[in-house]
């Protein structure tokens, strides 16, 4: 009896310093101290001893048990601090190392544009408003004097989505409804920039860009406000050196209606490929609000005037930053786009 306890201690303790496993050492738990394990067996077993021999067989087998416990708690401790280790090492980091710098992102030129024109009227006393982009015919063309069979209402100007709803194809729309939500004849200064949308796409058109119309209205506004308020806004844009200049033209919500120019930002005026020999750029539309388009959302002529005026920020932005290709902006060429 003796004999075979000493023979299972030995064999437990032997494969105890082998198991090299968590799991391992939990199957020879169960194994040798189980309900059903090789202890409790001997225990059972007792029943053939001589009455006098169980309390000392009784004991040999509670001081295997002990051994063993004792045995399987230090390995189980240096099992786990063996794995401790183990993941200490492995997830070392080198705290010395320089950091990874974040990817700071910046604004697009045409957003840098668009800040510094709605900045530079904000700072003239203009209110900024904006509007849908998906129109219908009244707001984008019939209160704009632009009737049904005009040719700029031409189909193939615009993106339609039914007779009633388009892409606008300006901001005006924007305009309208503002001179519409207020009670009739309030003074307005305003600007309405945004998206735009027209059918047409080569190097100097895209079929989405970016207008800033704007439009004042009030007693008494002339055409003499309109050139100092535009002169004022484009040599703040383009630096106070630039000249500025009218040219007649023709806008259906206009009368009379102006090209506005700017004595050119890339050669100064003296002729270039730019602004081929001519020395001027054109930058803006321009007029005099038409007097049926004040009737139409609720102005009364007799009594106030106004200007209006509109302008493509695509255009405006590569003069500034002297790019000569539209589509660059709609790339996002990180190559490109970095520059700015
Ligand atoms: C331009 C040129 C001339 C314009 C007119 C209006 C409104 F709503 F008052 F009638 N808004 N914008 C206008 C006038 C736009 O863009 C080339």
């Amino acid at each position: 009896m003796e004999k075979q306890l000493a023979d299972l201690q030995q064999a437990a303790l032997a494969a105890i310093a082998e198991s090299n496993a968590l799991s391992g050492l939990q199957d020879l738990k169960v194994q040798y101290l189980g309900k059903k394990g090789a202890l409790t067996a001997f225990l059972r077993g007792m029943g053939g001893l001589a009455p006098e021999e169980r309390p000392r067989i009784g004991q040999l087998v509670n001081d295997v048990r002990q051994v063993l416990e004792q045995a399987i708690a230090e390995k189980e401790a240096g099992l786990a601090k063996q794995a401790l280790a183990h993941k200490l090492a492995s997830e070392r980091i080198d705290i010395t190392l320089p950091g990874r710098k974040p990817e700071l992102g910046h604004r697009h030129p045409i957003t840098l544009t668009m800040d510094r024109i709605k900045r530079t009227f904000m700072r003239m006393g203009f209110e900024i408003a904006e509007g849908p982009e998906i129109e219908n015919d009244y707001f984008n063309f019939e209160v704009l004097n632009l009737p049904k069979d005009h040719p700029a209402r031409d189909m193939q100007d615009s993106f339609y989505f039914s007779d009633e709803f388009l892409l606008r194809t300006h901001t005006s729309p924007v305009q309208a409804r503002m001179m519409q939500s207020q009670p009739p004849n309030t003074p307005i200064r305003m600007i309405a920039p945004g998206k735009v949308y027209r059918r047409d796409y080569d190097a100097t058109h895209s079929p989405m860009f970016h207008q800033v119309e704007g439009l004042v209205v009030d007693k008494q506004i002339s055409l003499g406000d309109l050139k100092g308020t535009l002169e004022a806004f484009l040599k703040e844009i383009f630096g106070s050196s630039v000249r500025v200049r009218l040219r007649p033209s023709f806008f259906p919500f206009t009368e009379p209606s102006a090209e506005v120019d700017v004595s050119c930002v890339i050669c100064g005026g003296v002729g270039c490929r730019v602004c081929k020999q001519s020395g001027w750029l054109e930058i803006l539309g321009s007029g005099m609000v038409h007097p049926r388009v004040l009737e139409m959302s609720g102005y009364d002529p007799e009594l106030v005037s106004g200007f209006a005026f509109g302008m493509g920020v695509e255009r405006i932005a590569m003069l500034y930053y002297g790019i000569d290709d539209l589509r660059l902006f709609f790339e996002n060429d990180l190559r490109f786009i970095r520059q700015f």
